[in-house]
């Protein structure tokens, strides 16, 4: 069959995608950006295109404006990249096309050839992964002065941040104060420890609270809505931040440094994997080894490298080596959390702190990849096993909750909610989309769509509503009951814990310094977000990895800038 470019150039030659420069290696951008802006002329922009029917639509996804190439790949058959995670019939124009060559690893000689070839680039800063780390924490040396590199393996921008639903934990907001809700630095410092079983590095947390509030207003600056504030688990309040109508926090954030980034003269390099961390015979960072997708191995100068490159949540080999008794469990997380960040630390000889700690979020939609965000919950779902009976506090924190439904027959649960759930939490209108909600008008039609016992459901929600009426949970004590389960019609969904997040990680001093093996920090490499361990201990609280981007992101971003302009 004959791809997109065979197609286009017996149009325009293969000018009418690459204008009329002679198409070389070096001269195609890696970040495709004039490739895309090409395909929008003639096409229209996302916007144009979009449909307007119930039909799952590629071009109006949570991804938000990414690469036209990143699905349409001209040369080879297209790949429908919502198909990492969902599993969408859409057909593709030449589906046909024959597949592109598999992809080789650069081997040990061809990275060492370019470790020893002359700079392409040189930069004060280069940071590696477009996540919400990475995006804060160029946004960041930028604005201290810094010349800035950011780079992305991926073919759009946003890394594992992009799927991030719940919210933002933060203490101290405006929007905590309009709600009069009152919390301290110290009761979020408390939670947290006590959260991460009191293993967390405290000095990080300290940060992390302290610097939660401002970091609100740091992307509010930028245009962010975080205006609606919501419990998560493990939380004595509401401190959970994240747009109005419960839209998911991640790509809003994303999309909201995206545009920033792209303003402010960062914006991501995508298609471009950082290999090789450059490092001297003192520890000293000198630069990074880079893989084009179009322009191979190539060597670009730093005096500050961060490491913003995410978990290895998606990585089988090192799930299974760190922690054994997840081998096989699906993973909420986006394709990219492979690990890369964590391999090229190691390599370049740092120490990771608490390496093998792993969470299982207790709500990935059963057979699925897909999240069913702890928001849920937080508004008011109940929780129930197969039977129809609850067996646990909701809001406990993950590893509880993920123990206890692993106890249960079938080792899976149901979220059941009702018609005021649904319409006050915008994400849930994304799952019945995706056809993953049973439906029913009473609670018996609902158990039996679900094959629980309705007699067993029908007690267990009159019960918790009785609870809730006189404001005490007695079964499980649950600390907050927002909504009653009364109104039809009545929604379950189903649910199996997967892994979330990877807590362990680079170890890291209060200023995002990276330390070698001996705890002697390593001049120039700095490290933020999940890559990082220390922050979470042993169980991170929904809310807080959000938070820890921001908050380090921009640290590490400011300590790279400051430390590379000293230079
Ligand atoms: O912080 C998180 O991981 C989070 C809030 C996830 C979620 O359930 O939405």
């Amino acid at each position: 069959g004959q791809t997109l470019a065979d197609f286009h150039s017996k149009m325009g030659g293969c000018a009418s995608c690459h204008g009329t420069n002679a198409v070389t290696a070096a001269s195609v951008p890696d970040d495709e950006h004039a490739l895309n802006a090409q395909c929008q002329t003639c096409h229209g922009s996302y916007k144009d295109i979009r449909k307007t029917g119930t039909e799952i639509d590629p071009h109006h996804s949570h991804l938000g404006d990414i690469n036209c190439t990143s699905c349409h790949t001209a040369h080879a058959r297209p790949k429908l990249v919502c198909n990492d995670c969902h599993t969408f019939p859409n057909k593709m124009p030449f589906a046909d096309a024959p597949e592109a060559a598999p992809k080789v690893s650069p081997d040990e000689a061809a990275i060492e050839a370019a470790m020893k070839a002359e700079p392409r680039e040189s930069y004060d800063v280069v940071v590696i992964g477009a996540g919400s780390a990475g995006f804060n924490a160029a946004i960041a040396a930028k604005r201290a002065g810094a010349s800035v590199l950011l780079l992305e393996k991926n073919s759009f921008s946003g890394g594992n941040s992009m799927l991030a639903a719940g919210g933002y934990n933060a203490v101290g907001t405006k929007q905590q104060k309009a709600k009069g809700i009152t919390d301290t630095v110290e009761a979020y410092v408390e939670d947290t420890l006590k959260g991460g079983r009191g293993k967390n590095d405290r000095a990080l947390v300290e940060i992390l609270a302290k610097e939660s509030a401002a970091g609100v207003e740091w992307l509010e600056g930028m245009g962010a809505d975080l205006s609606e504030v919501k419990r998560s688990g493990g939380a004595r309040v509401d401190r959970t931040h994240r747009p109005t109508g419960g839209e998911t926090v991640g790509p809003h954030i994303v999309k909201t440094l995206r545009a920033q980034a792209e303003k402010d003269g960062v914006p991501a390099r995508l298609n471009s994997r950082a290999v090789r961390l450059i490092v001297d015979e003192n520890h000293t960072v000198r630069g990074v080894v880079v893989e084009g997708k179009h322009s191979g191995l190539y060597r670009v100068n730093a005096k500050a490298v961060v490491l913003a490159a995410g978990g290895y949540g998606q990585n089988k080999e090192m799930v299974a080596f760190y922690r054994p008794t997840f081998k096989g469990m699906t993973s909420s997380n986006n394709v990219t959390s492979t690990g890369d960040g964590v391999r090229m630390a190691l390599e370049a000889g740092a120490s990771m702190t608490d390496i093998d700690w792993i969470q299982a979020h207790p709500t990935v939609g059963k057979g699925s990849r897909i999240l069913i965000s702890e928001t849920v919950r937080g508004v008011g779902a109940v929780m129930v096993n197969e039977t129809g009976a609850r067996f646990v506090n909701e809001l406990t924190t993950r590893d509880r909750a993920s123990d206890a439904i692993l106890k249960q027959p079938g080792r899976h649960a149901w979220l059941v909610f009702d018609a005021d759930l649904y319409a006050k939490a915008k994400m849930v209108r994304g799952y019945d989309h995706l056809g993953m909600l049973k439906k029913a008008d009473t609670i018996e039609g609902l158990a039996k769509a679900a094959g629980m016992d309705p007699k067993v459901l029908e007690k267990t929600l009159a019960d918790y509503n009785a609870y809730r009426a006189k404001g005490h949970d007695d079964a499980f004590g649950r600390p907050d009951m927002p909504l009653a389960v009364a109104k039809a019609p009545f929604y379950a969904v189903e649910v199996a814990p997967g892994i979330h997040h990877t807590m362990g990680g680079v170890a890291v001093t209060t200023e995002s310094e990276v330390l070698d093996i001996q705890s002697r920090p390593m001049p120039g490499l700095y490290a933020a977000g999940e890559v990082t361990g220390g922050v979470h201990g042993f169980n991170r609280l929904g809310g807080n990895a959000v938070a820890d981007t921001v908050v380090f992101g921009r640290r590490a971003g400011e300590h790279a800038a400051k430390y590379a302009l000293e230079q």
